[in-house]
């Protein structure tokens, strides 16, 4: 039996995604407060459990958790042949045989007889995606950082970022904690003098702080994070935590950067690792480097995580785009963007 996590933003959001990633048969085992806010919540996708798991998981929620929920839903009967053959694509892009088939089913259950099969599940894996919203708002600079492993495009995408923001006439500066690699700085440096913006750079032991960032008279500063969290997320929870505290004028966006090819475990790893973060969203990356690309899309859905930007390419003046729900649902289809 493998247990997997779901989050929303309530109780209710979280039961429906649920419901949604793993279907009618899910079992939800236990809730509780998700770092960050909301709500996380243990799912299984088999059922029906076996009389001996029942027992245990209600004996483990009695003893320890105290809040077990269990539900339990009918099994979905055979596809039909076109939704079988959009099924098999989706296994073909990475997705994993239970999700395809969870999102085929409810496709199909929707779907009217003259609807052609992709489509219906296009739309199906649409409306499972979150879309992180990025509002402006005027007289509150917004710090954003991307954070997650080395080499997964964290500076490369930040520099992308800025590059959209100064043709979107914004005023920018950059900062970065990666300030003891060899190298690191100088790179961030070159990007900043190409952008025209200023850098800061913050010592190890500097704590994050607007002044600090020289936030004043920008609109945005694009905080470069050194892939290590455990040197990057404590300063940043704290920053989080100074400004709620204190600061109305400047606000803190993280964003996880998952890289495409990234195994399913590798995902959980980061995500588990970044945990304590209060995430804006997340930014997927190095789209051009697989034709898989649905593990990281079936895990941004499980966790609710709303996607903000796409990367398929090194080059600084193109390859990023704002994650719309209609270009995820054509990776998850196509195993690329058209
Ligand atoms: N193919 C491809 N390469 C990318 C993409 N994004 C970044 N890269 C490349 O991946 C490599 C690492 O990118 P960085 O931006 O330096 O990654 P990082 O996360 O900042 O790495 P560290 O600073 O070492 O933690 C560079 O060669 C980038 O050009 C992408 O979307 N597609
Ligand atoms: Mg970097």
């Amino acid at each position: 039996m493998q247990i997997h996590r779901v989050r929303g933003i309530d109780l209710t959001d979280a039961l429906q995604r649920a419901r949604r990633t793993y279907g009618e048969g899910a079992v939800v085992i236990s809730q509780e407060d998700a770092p960050g806010g909301g709500i996380m919540l243990a799912v299984t996708d088999r059922a029906p459990l076996l009389p001996e798991e029942m027992a245990a998981l209600q004996e483990h929620g009695a003893n320890s958790l105290g809040k077990v929920q269990l539900k339990s839903f009918p099994r979905e009967g055979d596809l039909s042949p076109g939704f079988e053959e959009v099924r098999r694509r989706l296994i073909a892009t990475g997705c994993s045989e239970a999700w395809s088939a969870r999102i085929c089913h409810r496709a199909s259950a929707l779907a009217e007889p003259e609807d052609h099969p992709m489509d219906t599940v296009a739309t199906a894996i649409a409306s499972e995606v979150r879309i992180a919203t990025l509002p402006k708002t005027p007289g509150v600079t917004r710090v954003i950082s991307f954070v997650g492993n080395t080499g997964v495009g964290k500076t490369t995408g930040l520099v992308k970022l800025g590059a959209r923001l100064v043709r979107g006439r914004r005023k920018i500066g950059l900062a970065t904690l990666d300030s003891r690699r060899v190298g690191a700085v100088e790179q961030y440096r070159a990007y900043a003098e190409l952008l025209g913006a200023p850098l800061v750079t913050l010592k190890a032991d500097q704590v994050l702080s607007p002044e600090a960032l020289g936030t004043v008279g920008q609109d945005v500063i694009l905080l470069d994070t050194t892939g290590r969290p455990a040197h990057d997320q404590p300063r940043l929870v704290q920053f989080h935590e100074s400004l709620n505290r204190s600061d109305r004028t400047t606000r803190l966006d993280a964003f996880l950067v998952f890289p495409a090819t990234s195994s399913r475990s590798a995902l959980k790893e980061v995500s588990e690792a970044y945990g304590d973060v209060p995430l804006a969203g997340c930014v997927i990356t190095k789209l051009d480097e697989t034709r898989q690309p649905s593990p990281v899309l079936e895990h941004v859905i499980e966790l609710g995580i709303p996607v903000a930007f796409l990367s398929n390419g090194q080059d600084i003046g193109k390859n990023f785009q704002r994650a719309t729900p209609e270009l995820l649902a054509d990776l998850v289809l196509l195993g690329r963007i058209e």
